[in-house]
């Protein structure tokens, strides 16, 4: 069984092959990447299990035990005899999900400490904590809807929620919850309260939306239970942007929520999609300047993206310039952006970042006593520098493809790259 992200897709497709050739034992795929592409992955594996897998996999392996016909399972797509690709309709979203992970089933499970293992294996470890699943959101970039569907369903806390042998195994670890963690307050509220009166405490960062703050009571409670962090979907600093994407949000909600959540004591994360239709040249360093003015504790981009298949592109597909998938990781461009060049949109990302984590801010920080941001500005720069070379190569590489195609003001001439070979 394999999860693949799209850009490690092809390292699984390789492993599947040698699994296939080799033993001739049945191979799965599931995930987000398989259930956008499964007749790209049924290549390769002999069964895929399209949005949740819970029921699925149980369902499928009762079935390959007992030699019966696929065809009932909901989510499965595979071959017929024939060698055509089958999907089944799609599964319903779970009703009850309750079984929480459990780390010490797997076997030989490093317990050594956070620190250990960035020291020895340059490695981060975040476990990852689910405690509800879809969004009652459905901004049009989004895959939450699509893998989940509409709809916030809350995990039943009284069997899941962390108990002692879950923190035992994460122990030195940072935990995240999954997107939209508040979107139902009245039923995160008291999860947190159960985890307060159980003394369940750890470092936690959760994926909010902006409304999270108008709540104090919760983010009295976020903190109290140990949030650090609350990691936010900033997308964009236009308004405009927002509304293209049914993102409902405006700046002037995000700047609250920021000094909110500050003043109850954690700190905030962005995240930012660079290279939308509204974004020009100085677009990706506005968000920068944004970060720092709003003293936000990470900024990253994520390039813009849209799989071809997406019932709602957020920009026109003529633009699409789908890599290969080794690439489509959000860090490197993949399409041609609407008002400048693929190649200064790469080059702004890397120089951008660059600017948000430099060392230059590290004085301050530890004036200020801010030891925990100065060591994640350290991590994070040289993490930085692992992509400098690979992607100074990529830029070369946009220059190149690039030709023909922008105006001196660098818009894009999107009737000629429609017809592009
Ligand atoms: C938490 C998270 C992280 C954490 C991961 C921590 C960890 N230890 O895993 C952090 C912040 C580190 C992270 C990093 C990255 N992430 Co991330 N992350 C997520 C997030 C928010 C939740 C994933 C999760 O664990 N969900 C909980 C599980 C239980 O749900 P699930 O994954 O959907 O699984 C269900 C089904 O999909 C299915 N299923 C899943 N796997 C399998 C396998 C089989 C065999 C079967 C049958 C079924 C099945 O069944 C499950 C239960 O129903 C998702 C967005 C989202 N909301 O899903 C993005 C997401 C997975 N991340 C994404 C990306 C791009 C990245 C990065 C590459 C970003 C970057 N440029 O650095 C890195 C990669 C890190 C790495 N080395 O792999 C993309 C992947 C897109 C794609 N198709 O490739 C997503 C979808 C976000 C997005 N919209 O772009 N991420
Ligand atoms: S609010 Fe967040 S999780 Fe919900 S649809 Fe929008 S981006 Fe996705």
């Amino acid at each position: 069984m394999l999860l693949a992200l799209t850009a490690s897709a092809n390292k699984c497709f390789a492993l599947a092959d040698l699994i296939r050739r080799t033993w001739g034992i049945p191979t799965l795929a599931g995930g987000t990447f398989a259930t956008y592409m499964p007749d790209l992955c049924l290549e390769h594996f002999d069964y895929v299990i399209r949005h949740e897998g819970d029921e699925a996999v149980v369902q499928l392996l009762d079935c390959l035990q007992r030699g019966a016909d696929p065809g009932q399972i909901a989510g499965l797509s595979y071959r017929s005899p024939s060698g055509a690709a089958v999907h089944n309709p799609h599964a319903e979203g779970l009703k009850r999900f309750d079984t929480v992970q459990n780390l010490s089933l797997i076997e030989g499970y490093d317990k050594r400490s956070q620190w250990w293992h960035i020291l020895t294996q340059r490695k981060i470890r975040w476990i990852v904590l689910q405690a509800s699943r879809g969004c009652p959101f459905t901004c049009d970039y989004c895959i939450a809807p699509v893998m989940y569907g509409p709809g916030y369903r809350p995990r039943g806390w009284t069997r899941w929620w962390p108990t002692s042998r879950t923190s035992s195994s994460t122990a030195g670890t940072s935990c995240s919850w999954t997107t939209a963690f508040t979107g139902n307050r009245r039923y995160v509220k008291d999860l947190l309260r159960r985890m307060i009166e159980r003394k369940l405490r750890g470092t936690f960062l959760a994926f909010v939306r902006h409304e999270t703050a108008a709540d104090g009571e919760l983010l009295d409670l976020l903190r109290e239970v140990g949030f650090a962090q609350l990691y936010i979907g900033a997308e964009s600093v236009n308004d405009d942007v927002f509304v293209r994407m049914n993102k409902r949000q405006t700046i002037d909600k995000l700047v609250h929520s920021i000094q909110s959540i500050q003043e109850h004591g954690m700190d905030v994360t962005l995240s930012f999609q660079a290279g939308n239709d509204e974004d020009d040249r100085y677009a990706v360093k506005r968000a920068v300047d944004f970060g720092l003015e709003h003293d936000i504790s990470g900024v990253y981009f994520i390039s813009t993206w849209s799989w071809p298949e997406s019932p709602s592109a957020v920009f026109d597909q003529a633009a699409d310039d789908h890599q290969e998938p080794r690439l489509l990781h959000g860090a490197l461009r993949d399409h041609f952006p609407l008002r400048m060049k693929p190649s200064t949109l790469q080059r702004a990302i890397l120089e951008q970042q660059r600017r948000f984590w430099s060392p230059s801010r590290l004085p301050g920080m530890l004036r200020r006593g801010q030891l925990d941001r100065a060591s994640s500005l350290l991590i994070q720069r040289y993490a930085l520098s692992l992509f400098d070379g690979p992607t100074e190569q990529y830029v070369s590489y946009l220059e190149e493809i690039e030709q023909g195609y922008y105006d001196e003001d660098e818009r894009l001439d999107l009737e000629k790259i429609a017809t592009r070979q």
